[in-house]
């Protein structure tokens, strides 16, 4: 049997501050096995490149136990071949063109209705009361959702997620992810099947009416297709939002550079991700016997690559542990399938949304610096952040004139 590694990502220490761990582990364990989950762990960035650039080797089998009991059908992930293309460009249609223009426009209403409330109180925490909101409500209009049920999701939505990004949860935890899957089941469902082919230009209604080999899918498949789509374009949201301020006002300097020049704002947004990946981990399945860095992993094992750590990693960028927009300048195809920063994935399954968040983001950001000046950290608020699986900010409570 493989040695257990000698620091456990299940212990306090490392949930407390991960990033301090990474350069042991790219280094003295590039590859352990934890055995209470029974998944091998690969850290350096050519390792976790090489993972996600050969799909053949490393698939996404894992999806099915992982994210499928939740999700009621297959995601887009677990596709391969021309099932994936072909769909992908589906969900793309509904992401690009006159449809981008109508989401930003919506994405913009939100963003602007959330804020306002707090634009006099010079106060706002920027992870409860505007991120997870904001989130929600622009998933919902981007599905075509009417958003007054919007607390209602925005729980449910909360049990799928720790499903997916949880490990050894509890029977009475899976329990709960199950009825938070099935209430969203019954309430999705009769909408997806109440949408007239063709009759809107929300993504449940683009999905229902495209043709996969001359077929419709069924409304199993656009369930599923949804839930993706809910649970990937929620998510990260508020965790990105929050670490792009935070580790702006970390950064006086460049705080100012970007407030004197808003082109400047992607390479923060890139950096952002860089440096402390909302999504920590991105897992694989071998198809065959394969070895990493000397370690054999048997056929079926399955691997989780270390995001945070990999994009830390001295080898691919250098001093890794400084946040540093001008670097991006280096990654000209951020946000796409081929970028340096492994935030969004690389390759085939590389996130779909990728671009759509940056404007997304870039886009409340320019709000956020045009409606608030003077934008500094509350005295009475510590810093923490949370989470192993996907990982952010607990709270940003930040103190403003306008
Ligand atoms: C169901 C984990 C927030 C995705 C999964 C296969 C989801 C898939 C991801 C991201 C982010 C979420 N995996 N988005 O890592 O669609």
């Amino acid at each position: 049997m493989l040695q257990q590694s000698k620091i456990s990502i299940f212990s306090e220490a490392y949930s407390k501050d991960p990033y301090k761990f990474f350069s042991y582990f790219r280094t003295q364990e590039p590859v352990f096995y934890e055995e209470s989950i029974d998944c091998y762990f690969v850290s350096n960035y050519e390792d976790v490149k090489y993972v996600l650039e050969n799909e053949e080797i490393f698939t996404t089998k894992m999806l099915a136990k992982r994210a499928q009991p939740v999700m009621r059908d297959r995601v887009l992930a677990q596709m391969t071949g021309k099932e994936h293309k072909e769909k992908k460009k589906m969900i793309m249609k509904g992401l690009t063109g006159e449809n981008l223009k109508r989401l930003l426009s919506l994405f913009k209403q939100n963003a602007i209705e959330v804020l306002n409330p707090y634009l006099n109180r010079g106060k706002i925490d920027l992870v409860n009361d505007f991120g997870k909101i904001f989130a929600v409500q622009s998933t919902m209009d981007m599905l075509g959702l009417d958003k007054k049920d919007q607390e209602q999701i925005a729980e449910w939505h909360k049990g799928i997620a720790k499903f997916i990004t949880s490990f050894n949860l509890s029977d009475e935890e899976i329990e709960y992810c199950f009825w938070c899957s099935e209430q969203l089941e019954k309430y999705l469902l009769p909408i997806i099947e109440s949408k007239k082919d063709s009759s809107g230009n929300d993504l449940i209604s683009i999905l229902k009416s495209s043709e996969f080999n001359g077929i419709k899918m069924t409304s199993q498949e656009l369930l599923a297709l949804t839930l993706n789509i809910l649970l990937a374009a929620t998510e990260p949201v508020d965790k990105t939002l929050a670490l792009l301020f935070y580790n702006l006002l970390q950064n006086p300097k460049q705080f100012e550079d970007v407030k004197n020049n808003c082109k400047l704002l992607k390479n923060a947004i890139n950096e952002t991700l860089r440096f402390k990946p909302p999504v920590q981990f991105i897992p694989r399945q071998v198809s065959r016997e394969v070895t990493i860095k000397g370690v054999l992993i048997p056929k079926n094992a399955v691997i989780i690559n270390m995001i945070g750590a990999a994009n830390r990693d001295p080898k691919a960028f250098s001093n890794p542990d400084k946040f540093d927009i001008y670097r991006s300048f280096e990654d000209n195809k951020a946000f796409t399938s081929h970028s340096q920063n492994l935030a969004f994935g690389y390759g085939t399954h590389t996130c779909v949304g990728a671009s759509l968040a940056l404007m997304q983001l870039e886009l409340v950001a320019n709000i956020i610096l045009n409606s608030f000046k003077n934008i500094e950290l509350d005295e009475s608020f510590s810093y923490e952040e949370k989470g192993l699986y996907t990982r952010g900010p607990v709270s940003l409570v930040l103190k403003f004139t306008t």
